[in-house]
């Protein structure tokens, strides 16, 4: 007799960010993670986890409505179903519910690592084996202020704690951007990768005029520089610079990296479990971009830990990560609610040992740090 689900919660859980991240669309001073506990009869649990940045800043998702997904839609179809096939629950739910993503990710990665404590495996190995357990992370300079991020960005390569800096950009006049950032690149020099995320903050032609500036600064990596139904303008402009495209927000899954690729895109892919609905799903575009020539990248939604270490299982199966991964998301938190934080060092961090995700609930964080009234 196979293990059935028992319960399902989804808790708000709230962190100060050690310092203000600026972005093009919001400044964060918090972020909020939706951690979700599954139980099943044989009493295990799987935790899974969602995010997204500053409430609906980012996407169509917020904490709040993931937890209503979850508790209103998901949870009723689930429980005391068999937990042991997650493609017969993934499958229930994509016929009887649309859209929703995080939530998906966040119960997915539950049931994973409810099957791999129940198989005494690594997520990793369910996914079909990591290839690596050293994983690169870089580190995103968004405090807004120029002389603070080059402080930042030095003291981190003299740590050896990252070697590649992703810089939020977008909020500001196009030329301001651009002194910002080329200030950075001289302050760092050939030691560093720079690159920079425009969160969907320019128009075709602004986009034109300032790639061309950040190409001359030599930056090497522009995200999502245009908005993100505007395929065409990914397109033309990954075609006019040399200087390549990293695709986000345009690019949730593996139909939409088809139809990027197909209408000709050239360039790199963030893919992100929660964007996807789940490390099976990402890694299902991962395989779309690899078949196109499209580079990797394992992106964040600004995960904690859990979240974070579901994503560095899916992403160490991948023979290349052409762009490294930015899975940074705990160190940006004040606190943490695992009982063993991650290991951030020589520019990486290493994958967790142990069955599951192999990470576990410092149940005392956990009642600190959780919204009240929720
Ligand atoms: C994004 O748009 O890529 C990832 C790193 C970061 O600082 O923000 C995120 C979201
Ligand atoms: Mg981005």
């Amino acid at each position: 007799m196979f293990a059935t689900i028992r319960s399902i919660e989804a808790i708000l859980v709230d962190i100060p960010t050690i310092r203000p991240h600026q972005l093009a669309m919001t400044t964060m001073g918090v972020q909020t993670m939706v951690i979700v506990r599954i139980k099943d009869s044989e009493g295990l649990e799987g935790l899974g986890e969602a995010t997204t940045i500053g409430g609906l800043a980012y996407g169509q998702e917020s904490p709040e409505s993931v937890k209503l997904t979850i508790e209103a839609y998901f949870k009723p179809q689930l429980v005391g179903r068999p937990a042991d096939n997650i493609n017969t629950l993934r499958v229930m739910l994509n016929r009887s519910t649309r859209g929703n993503n995080l939530a998906r990710s966040a119960i997915e990665t539950a049931l994973l690592d409810l099957q791999g404590k129940r198989l005494n495996r690594p997520v990793s190995d369910l996914l079909g084996g990591a290839l690596h357990q050293h994983i690169p992370v870089l580190w995103t300079l968004a405090s807004g202020d120029t002389a603070r991020d080059i402080d930042e960005a030095l003291s981190l390569l003299v740590q050896k704690r990252h070697c590649d800096f992703k810089l939020k950009i977008g909020s500001r006049r196009v030329m301001d951007d651009v002194r910002h950032v080329a200030a950075i690149k001289e302050a760092v020099g050939e030691q560093a990768s720079v690159r920079v995320d425009v969160n969907q903050a320019w128009d075709e032609m602004t986009a034109t005029k300032g790639m061309a500036e950040l190409q001359a600064a030599g930056i090497d990596l522009v995200e999502q520089p245009t908005p993100m139904k505007d395929l065409g303008a990914l397109v033309r402009l990954s075609r006019k610079f040399h200087i390549p495209i990293l695709a986000d927000e345009s690019i949730a899954d593996a139909k939409d990296m088809f139809a990027l690729a197909a209408a000709g895109f050239a360039g790199a892919v963030a893919m992100k479990i929660a964007k996807a609905g789940g490390p099976t799903r990402a890694l299902e575009q991962a395989t779309v971009a690899q078949a196109a020539g499209i580079g990797l990248y394992g992106g964040t939604l600004l995960e904690g830990t859990i979240g974070t270490v579901a994503a560095l299982h899916a992403w160490s199966t991948l023979e290349t990560l052409h762009w490294g991964t930015e899975m940074f998301g705990p160190l940006l938190m004040k606190d943490d609610i695992v009982t063993k934080p991650l290991n951030f060092y020589d520019n990486g961090v290493d994958l967790p040992a142990g069955p599951g995700l192999g990470v576990e609930i410092d149940e005392d964080k956990l009642a600190e740090y959780r919204r009240k009234n929720q």
